[in-house]
């Protein structure tokens, strides 16, 4: 039994990269482990957002955790910013870290990419996301691909933190799953599919209706050969398609190839397309139960006090071997 942190930015939509990479993970590990999984709101403020949508993203979020299958009674579900501990640790880790290390992270480069103005949160953002980890002793991180580096960081962070005060922290490890660990955006499958991306056609959201998501993988970008085999490098938009069949419907890559030999790219595309609108049609018809339930705070309600004994009986441990208390 391993301790497990992971949490999803409420920045829009969770998208079915952000489930295959990630969610589908929470729920296959939360039988035999200690499983904490958090809405990372504190995260989202990176980059500015309407208000109204971050709180209504964040109950989706919530309520898409759940319709995924996780289950309350097995693994902690909470919202970052109300277990205060997260930002306290995530200073105390910015005055440890290095800006050229920080500097050096490829999603603050993509993201600060020809922005002089980029946000200082977006910057010390990995040092917010170690704290999450090392807050509670985690020894596993499920995650995309994505995300390898800034657990990285972390790890550097940990040992740093030791070595200069005390053995505080556990040194935890990425999990990442060798097939889904970065979908493609389906109109440019060189780029990874984002929740934030400004053209919607590139992302297939968890809530898009069935014909939404019909039209969404009939224009998915592909290549003019008509062969469908799986290449990611001369056949990305293609074998980003046979890595969401393969994982929508438990069928293997090579299986998939076998079966569609003799088929068009048409033939092919509307099966992808079924096999994601029969993957995400019960997650639906259950997120609708539970949006606007009572349920759903009561779950929160409750994560956050467990999260919260946890956080702060470790965070008073950190404030100790750091020197940030009163000497009596
Ligand atoms: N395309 C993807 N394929 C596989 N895994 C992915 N993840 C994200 N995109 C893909 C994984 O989802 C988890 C949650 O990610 P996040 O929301 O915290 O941040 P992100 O990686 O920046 O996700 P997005 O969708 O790209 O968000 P925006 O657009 O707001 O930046 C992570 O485990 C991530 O690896």
């Amino acid at each position: 039994m391993a301790t497990i942190f992971s949490g999803i930015k409420p920045t829009g939509v969770v998208t079915l990269g952000n489930y295959l990479g990630a969610m589908k993970q929470f729920v296959d590990l939360q039988d035999d482990n200690n499983a904490y999984y958090c809405i990372v709101d504190l995260h989202s403020i990176t980059v500015q957002l309407d208000r109204v949508e971050l709180m209504n993203n964040t109950r989706k979020l919530a309520a898409l955790y759940l319709a995924s299958g996780l289950d309350p009674e097995k693994a902690t579900i909470f919202v970052q910013s109300e277990v205060k501990a997260h930002a306290q640790l995530g200073w105390m880790l910015t005055c440890i870290a290095g800006m050229g290390e920080l500097g050096r992270m490829t999603q603050y480069k993509d993201k600060s990419q020809g922005n002089e103005n980029v946000g200082a949160g977006l910057f010390v953002y990995p040092t917010l996301m170690a704290s999450d980890i090392l807050l509670y002793n985690t020894e596993l991180v499920p995650v995309g691909d994505d995300q390898k580096q800034h657990i990285e960081l972390t790890r550097d962070l940990a040992e740093r933190f030791n070595k200069r005060y005390y053995e505080t922290f556990t040194m935890p490890e990425p999990l990442i799953q060798k097939e889904g660990a970065r979908i493609m955006s389906l109109t440019n499958p060189v780029k990874k599919m984002s929740k934030s991306d400004t053209n919607a056609k590139g992302y297939i959201s968890m809530l898009d209706e069935p014909n939404v998501i019909r039209k969404k993988i009939k224009s998915a970008v592909t290549d003019s050969s008509g062969v469908i085999s799986f290449d990611r490098e001369n056949k990305p938009g293609i074998s980003n398609l046979l890595e969401i069949y393969s994982l929508s419907t438990g069928t293997s890559i090579d299986d998939l190839v076998k079966q569609y030999e003799n088929s068009n790219y048409g033939t092919f595309k509307q099966d992808v397309a079924e096999a994601v609108v029969a993957l995400l049609e019960p997650i639906q018809a259950r997120y609708h139960e539970l949006i606007d339930s009572p349920e759903l705070d009561e779950i929160l309600d409750a994560g956050r006090a467990k999260a919260e004994t946890v956080a702060n009986k470790n965070l008073a441990k950190i404030e100790k071997a750091m020197g940030l208390s009163r000497k009596r």
